[in-house]
């Protein structure tokens, strides 16, 4: 790691700073709420995803991470609302609207809202602010950019925004490599880069969303790779990979096209240079050696599974703040 400031051992109590995109980093998020005060834990959403479609503007990570940390969040898919009418998409069929992307009713007004106060230039961090207050949200929701960026997959049959390719195509086209349109000229979140610039930061946790499609959006904008060399405390990962396949979405089928294996060290090796620790279900060869392992299980069925594994990431980043070294020294 270069760069790291020394700091006092061991700060069980400080701010935490939370990078995810969708249905999986969400359930690690509402764990990490549920054991850091909402005044310390700052979540860092991607929005890579985000597109216009029917003329609103759409930012489904954002979305899933606020429904889900209000308890609002469709228990089956992950994404939308539970509780869910399909009035508007029903009527927009019968309109030959385009529906292959499924917006419910109570889900429409949040972006019915959000399209309203962007075009009267509020920014995309001050309404999802707002909403997370209206909802009864403590932690801080923060997209990771105000500015434009667009995840492009470009597949067997060229490039496609992401939406196409994950909801419409279904992840079905051969995946050649993944790019994040506008990530350069992007300037990172203020109170997400202030976030992780704290002098009592207890850990930054990169949450067990798909690396490619989810976390490396946000790890594409402009600084934010800088900023995590920086930060005063240990970046830990949870790895997606569970029982060696992915838990759900495209991603075992993506690392295979992009000729990785599915396995921790994948994950490892995905975010060398970042990391100093690796959450995973199973011990596993191939780990860089500088990476701290902790073997825990990582599947997150049920709201104590989510705080368990939310308070396990935690101590593993207070263990290797308290004994940083020790660790890599036992493992090499
Ligand atoms: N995912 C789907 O697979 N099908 C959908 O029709 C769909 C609609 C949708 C509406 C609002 C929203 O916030 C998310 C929605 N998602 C849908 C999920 C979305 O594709 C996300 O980008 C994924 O969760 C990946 O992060």
């Amino acid at each position: 790691m270069t760069g790291r400031q020394e700091l006092p051992k061991g700060k069980p109590h400080g701010d935490v700073v939370a990078l995810c995109g969708g249905v999986g980093g969400a359930k690690l998020a509402l764990g990490l709420s549920r054991v850091v005060p909402g005044d310390q834990l700052s979540i860092g959403v991607n929005t890579g995803d985000d597109f216009k479609h029917l003329g609103l503007h759409i930012s489904p990570d954002i979305d899933t991470v606020m429904y889900t940390l209000a308890g609002l969040a469709n228990p089956e898919t992950g994404w939308g609302r539970v509780d869910e009418t399909w009035n508007f998409m029903e009527t927009l069929s019968s309109l030959g609207g385009e529906t292959w992307f499924q917006l419910g009713d109570r889900d429409m007004a949040l972006h019915v809202e959000r399209t309203c106060r962007l075009r009267a230039g509020e920014t995309l961090s001050a309404i999802t602010a707002d909403i997370c207050s209206r909802l009864g949200i403590a932690s801080r929701v923060l997209p990771m950019s105000d500015d434009p960026v667009r995840t492009l997959v470009e597949t067997e049959t060229g490039p496609m925004p992401f939406q196409n390719y994950f909801v419409e195509q279904r992840c079905k086209p051969a995946v050649r490599s993944v790019t994040f349109a506008g990530a350069e000229r992007a300037t990172t979140q203020r109170e997400l880069a202030a976030a992780l610039l704290k002098p009592n930061l207890r850990a930054v946790v990169i949450c067990p969303s798909n690396p490619y499609l989810s976390v490396d959006p946000i790890l594409a904008v402009a600084g934010m790779r800088e900023l995590l060399h920086k930060v005063c405390a240990p970046v830990v990962a949870v790895s997606p990979v569970v029982g060696g396949k992915a838990v759900k979405g495209p991603m075992a089928k993506i690392m295979g096209e992009l000729g990785h294996k599915v396995s921790h060290a994948t994950i490892a090796n995905h975010y060398a240079g970042l990391i100093e620790g690796l959450m995973v279900d199973c011990e596993e060869e191939g780990i860089p050696g500088n990476i701290s392992v902790a073997v825990q299980s990582t599947m997150m069925k049920t709201l104590d599974d989510k705080i368990e594994l939310a308070r396990a990431a935690l101590s593993f980043a207070d263990d290797i703040t308290a004994g940083r070294g020790t660790l890599q020294e036992q493992r090499a």
